[in-house]
């Protein structure tokens, strides 16, 4: 399973650091929505699902936390810890959030509105969407 983390260029003089996101040049796809999610409460994980088409970046601009990326053949777990770092998920692949620092801010930029039919929550059927597209792929 092939991680794609980005280290988005700062801009940084005296006064501090910019990062600048531009779609289709910093973030692989057009952004639709951008989302965030603060105050996650000690020992709580996030996610538990899969998109059936949602491309996503995840940007941890404060504090700290975990991803775990699940292919339905590999697990992989990346850390988010710094604000110019993003994390590439794409849509078929399970992830789960955890390990928040209590002042984490975690951003995500998403290609598309939120539409619940886009979620894979169940993880069987994950696992049989993910077979199915590799069947497709090789016929
Ligand atoms: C993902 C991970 C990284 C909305 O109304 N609009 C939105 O754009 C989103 C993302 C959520 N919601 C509502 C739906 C739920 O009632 O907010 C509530 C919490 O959403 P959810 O339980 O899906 O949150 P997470 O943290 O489990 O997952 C989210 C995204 O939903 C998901 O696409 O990949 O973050």
């Amino acid at each position: 399973m092939q991680v794609v983390k980005y280290a988005f260029q700062q801009h940084g003089d005296e006064r501090g650091q910019l990062v600048a996101l531009e779609e289709y040049r910093d973030i692989p796809f057009q952004i639709r929505r951008v989302y965030y999610m603060y105050a996650t409460k000690e020992g709580v994980r996030r996610g538990f699902h899969a998109h059936k088409s949602l491309e996503q970046i995840l940007i941890c601009i404060h504090g700290t936390c975990k991803i775990l990326l699940d292919s339905g053949t590999e697990k992989k777990i990346v850390s988010l810890e710094k604000p110019y770092e993003g994390l590439y998920i794409a849509s078929d692949m399970w992830r789960e959030m955890f390990d928040f620092s209590p002042d984490a801010v975690l951003l995500v930029l998403a290609s598309d509105y939120y539409e619940e039919e886009d979620y894979i929550r169940n993880y069987e059927e994950f696992l049989a969407f993910v077979k199915e597209k590799e069947a497709k792929t090789w016929r």
